[in-house]
């Protein structure tokens, strides 16, 4: 087993929270994608971001009463929005009508509650003027725009997320982990960007140089510290290359992991604790999702969801 990782398996139940400008569409967080928006189309949600409701020492409490250990923020995911200050774009929450730094508060409330710290940064990145525009790219059917934009060198995206990924790993103190999105075995589901495009071997050094105690997810085309089976139960423990492996499920609480207001297909609490129980049983982790709205508030939908599964957990302390 990778070093570190004893805070990982004893935690066995995490937080993931999908947040950003989708979040206000509402409509799941591939929407950009999904409506094949252009950035114009998409600039309504940067125009009114202004989360009021922001509380996130009330996401880190709704965590910590149900029984979980970590939280994982999207601090940006692949439309490119950031959540941070980040000196190497404009494409930020500062410049939106918030105008304030949100992933800061978020790591002070989950160090307050004795929780880890996660953060998500997505690879693929619809925004950015350098970013192939690939087989998940909103464009990516618009003949015009690509002949336009076919020029585009990757390995001007890379030196920004490499630089990105330096500022959330030295901007905040410890950061315990970190969930990359997405290629697997050396390619993505769509069989684009790996490991080469991302430099994922100079990008994991720099990470493990930056915060020796972090743990690193499978996305990047290498192998990481866990694997990270998205939206079903493994039927064992998860092996590799005939080894066991850390693993953790990410599982959404109704199909969507952005807020998806008119989506009614909720999981029960009963078949969340017993995920919880099959994940364990097999050595494994759950990270379950929420989706905040656009103002910050947490879904009604999932905390009732949280607090049951809360007062399972109690029990079993
Ligand atoms: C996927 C992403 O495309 C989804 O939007 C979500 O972030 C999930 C955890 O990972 O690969």
């Amino acid at each position: 087993m990778p070093p570190h990782t004893s805070w990982f398996t004893t935690a066995r139940f995490g937080m993931f929270v999908h947040w950003g400008l989708y979040s206000l569409a509402a409509r799941h967080e591939w929407v950009k994608s999904r409506e094949k928006l252009t950035d114009e189309q998409y600039q309504v949600y940067f125009d009114h971001f202004d989360p009021d409701r922001y509380d996130p020492v009330q996401w880190a409490r709704s965590a910590k009463a149900a029984g979980m250990r970590y939280v994982v923020l999207t601090a940006k995911h692949h439309d490119g929005f950031c959540l941070w200050d980040s000196a190497l774009t404009e494409y930020k929450v500062t410049n939106t009508p918030y105008g304030r730094d949100l992933v800061g508060p978020f790591v002070e409330a989950c160090r307050a509650e004795g929780l880890g710290v996660g953060l998500y940064y997505s690879l693929i990145d619809w925004h950015h003027p350098s970013f192939p525009v690939d087989g998940t790219h909103p464009q990516r059917d618009d003949e015009e725009f690509k002949a336009a934009h076919k020029d585009r060198d990757i390995r001007d995206y890379r030196r920004y997320l490499h630089a990105q990924v330096r500022e959330l790993l030295t901007s905040y103190g410890q950061i315990d982990y970190l969930f990359f999105d997405f290629s697997y075995a050396g390619r993505s589901w769509w069989g684009g960007k790996g490991a080469d495009d991302w430099d994922s071997p100079a990008l994991l050094k720099t990470v493990r140089e930056l915060q020796p105690h972090i743990l690193v997810n499978d996305r990047t085309g290498l192998p990481g510290d866990f694997v990270t089976p998205e939206q079903y139960q493994p039927s064992g423990p998860m092996t590799q290359d005939g080894r066991p492996v850390l693993w953790e499920a990410c599982q959404t609480l109704n199909g969507s992991w952005g807020y998806d207001r008119d989506n009614l297909d909720h999981k029960s609490a009963d078949l969340l604790i017993r995920m919880l129980v099959d994940g364990v049983s097999k050595g494994g982790n759950l990270l379950l999702n929420v989706g905040p709205t656009g103002r910050g508030d947490l879904d009604p939908r999932d905390t009732g969801a949280l607090a049951e599964i809360g007062r399972w957990t109690a029990l079993h302390e």
